[in-house]
């Protein structure tokens, strides 16, 4: 009845997961109790269950984001605790290696799909349609499919914690590791099941930001007017698209050797190659850091012009360098695999590739720091997040360099010298960046700022608890120190792993910063408030409106001719102009379609799927197609807001900003 779901599915007697899935079921069970205690089901359904404004989709990704990213280093500082106890003297530490292996596993999946995707996406969501002077993303229904499919994965993956077990295969699950003769129980299906989910979420997404880049722009905003993080979101999309099929097809291909035994990546009698797998996957992986770096670099881009108060040294350069990394990205995916024995010539022409993705990275650099040479530089929170990146980004570029010459990387292969990389560009690079994009648009969403104090209090636990965290596994890696182990390990070890341990526990009270950042931020509203829509003196046309913007973002859409707009106006005294041609304006009606299919009906389907409940999976699967075809007969009515309204709303803001007498051209 129950396919392999039985009560005996619940770890009874694995204390440390049941502990943690009961702490999950408390805080839901709280949350949702205090909605119905508040009456606010309503208000919730309403607002943001069915919503399709796209600011509060972004905001709902990046809500997801920071619950995982907690959810993601609570992961993180048990393999720290774990390694720092195995490493000095007692051998065994307090987890053993078959949680051990689900932990290192669960932590590299969320924090890669459902922390820094999400994060990414929230960003993207909410900027760009702000940016390119829109009213909403192209395709709004779509983009609330999109979210509650992420929203639906996140849950599935978190259920396995207490409902069977997650893969203990790694983050890539290779085959034929993951396949049913060594991993017989869900964990891998789990794996599959949330990528599988999450990424069609994602690709949705990039078809969404792709169009309404293409089509949506402002009247005479050509592509070399985008703003730099529309230009990183664009490049980012096109890669999006061309790549995560490749992964939904690759796990389409392992749920068939797992589920009906195809021996597709077996290396027994059936034929098949488990190396296919290790291509295929990082046909796809390699790409996907880029997808979490472009845009990172296109926030820092904003960040660095914005706060030097100054164009960008080398527009055009740094566009061409996106779209150089765009192509170059997929043609290196070899280089994590340098050890399969391709051969001399092919290990020479993917370390070379590699190699020259460095080009235009350097390129991007050079330009972020001469746009900072000679200007008149202010800083503030998202300013100090994008020099901490500077920094240290640059060491985990060239480690990437190191690892990219084959011989280099035969000794360091599958060592915590990898792991110390990838955390390296991962963190400086797009956790730096998505921080930074948090404190830099968090005052346009809300209309008020982050406490200051607390941003710099956050970056610096970041920033060094960053370096104590990761430098000593550089070291370790050197040393021979292999990854994903975790008893038993080689006490000289034992002070590079304590040390890492102490950065762990900085970097967990950065995590604490951020939540306090944002209650005193909360508390302190009317002191840090946003009057004037334009805290930064912003360059882009999302400064030009009103913080938080009402929902159809520009009361008339402005022509752009050129990428920093809006400083450019300021400058000239044509800013804000008065007189304008108002209309009635038509906004897109909510929609149950997403809450309902993408998150609730998937997230169904996704976990009969995982526990062969094959019945109940093809009528979830039938009622969600059927409501999307349904759906797509709707006459989707539009929402009217009469031009008065419009001209009112729009005359009040305006008033506003000459109260607060700016003079033109910046504020001090
Ligand atoms: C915030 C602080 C973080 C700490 C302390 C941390 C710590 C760790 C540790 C201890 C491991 C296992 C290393 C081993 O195999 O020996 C690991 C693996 C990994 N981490 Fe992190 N991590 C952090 C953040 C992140 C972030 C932000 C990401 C990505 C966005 C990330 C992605 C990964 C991945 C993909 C793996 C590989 C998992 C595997 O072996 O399959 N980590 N991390
Ligand atoms: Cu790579």
């Amino acid at each position: 009845m129950f396919g392999n779901l039985t009560i005996d599915s619940i770890p009874w007697n694995e204390p440390i997961p049941l502990a943690a899935f009961g702490v999950i079921i408390l805080i839901v069970l709280a949350v949702l109790a205090t909605i119905t205690f508040t009456k606010r089901w309503g208000w919730l359904w309403t607002n943001w269950l069915t919503t399709t404004d796209h600011k509060k989709i972004g905001i709902i990704y990046i809500i997801v984001a920071i619950i995982m990213l907690i959810r993601g280093f609570a992961d993180a500082i048990m393999m720290r605790t774990q390694l720092a106890l195995a490493s000095t003297g007692d051998q065994v530490g307090y987890l053993p290696p078959e949680h051990y292996d689900q932990i290192f596993s669960a932590h590299g999946v969320i924090m890669i799909f459902f922390m820094a995707t999400p994060f990414i996406i929230g960003l993207m969501n909410i900027v760009v349609p702000l940016q390119v002077g829109k009213r909403d993303v192209a395709f709004p229904t779509l983009n609330a499919v999109s979210i509650w499919l992420t929203v639906a994965g996140a849950i599935l993956i978190n259920l396995s914690l207490g409902i069977g077990e997650f893969a203990r295969t790694g983050w890539v699950a290779y085959a034929p590791l993951s396949e049913k003769l060594y991993s017989p129980s869900v964990g891998v299906d789990y794996y599959i099941w949330s990528l599988q989910v999450s990424g069609l979420g994602t690709t949705f997404a990039a078809i969404n930001m792709f169009v309404t880049i293409l089509r949506g722009r402002a009247r005479g905003m050509k592509l070399f007017d985008m703003p730099l993080f529309t230009w990183s979101t664009l490049c980012t999309s096109v890669l999006i698209m061309a790549v995560f099929p490749i992964l939904t097809a690759t796990m389409i291909l392992l749920a068939l050797d797992r589920y009906l035994g195809f021996e597709i990546f077996t290396n027994t009698l059936g034929g098949g190659n488990q190396m296919m797998y290790v291509n295929l996957i990082w046909a796809w992986g390699h790409p996907e850091v880029y997808i979490l770096i472009l845009p990172a670099f296109g926030i820092y881009s904003e960040i660095v012009s914005t706060f030097s108060r100054k164009y960008l040294f080398g527009y055009k350069a740094l566009v061409w360098a996106i779209i150089a990394i765009l192509f170059m990205s997929l043609t290196v995916w070899l280089h994590h695999f340098f050890t399969m024995g391709a051969g001399v010539n092919v290990n020479a022409f993917f370390g070379i590739t590699t190699m020259f993705i460095a080009i235009p990275t350097g390129v991007k650099v050079f330009n972020w720091l001469f746009t900072i040479y000679g200007g008149r530089v202010k800083m503030d929170v998202p300013m100090l997040w994008a020099i901490g990146f500077l920094i240290l980004f640059v060491l985990g570029g060239m480690t990437g360099v190191m690892l990219a010459i084959p011989g280099v990387n035969y000794s360091v292969h599958n060592t915590e010298f990898v792991v110390a990389h990838f955390h390296n560009t991962i963190i400086p690079g797009v956790v730096f960046g998505v921080l930074a994009g948090y404190n830099f648009w968090f005052p346009k969403v809300f209309g008020f700022r982050l406490h200051k104090g607390w941003g710099y209090t956050t970056f610096w636990l970041w920033f060094i608890g960053f370096i104590v965290a990761f430098a000593p596994l550089y070291l370790a890696g050197f040393d021979g120190m292999p990854r994903r182990i975790s008893q038993n390990v080689d006490l000289r070890y034992g002070p590079y792993l304590v040390v890492a341990w102490v950065g762990a526990v900085l970097i967990f009270f950065g995590i604490v910063a951020i939540i306090v950042q944002l209650f005193v931020s909360i508390a302190q509203r009317h002191k840090l408030q946003d009057v004037t829509g334009d805290p930064w003196d912003g360059r882009t046309l999302e400064w030009s409106i009103a913080s938080p913007p009402p929902s159809y973002n520009f009361a008339v859409i402005p022509a752009v001719d050129e990428p920093d707009l809006f400083w450019k106006q300021k400058q000239e005294g044509t800013a804000y102009p008065e007189n304008k041609q108002y209309q009635d304006i038509y906004m897109p009606k909510n929609t149950a379609l997403g809450f309902v299919a993408g998150g609730v009906l998937a997230g169904l389907l996704s976990f009969t799927l995982v526990w062969s409940i094959w019945w109940l999976a093809i009528i979830f699967f039938g009622v969600a197609i059927l409501l999307w075809i349904i759906d797509s007969f709707k006459d989707h009515e539009e929402i009217c807001i009469p031009k008065e309204e419009v001209e009112k709303t729009d005359l009040a803001f305006l008033e506003k900003v000459k109260q607060f007498n700016m003079p033109q051209g910046g504020r001090e």
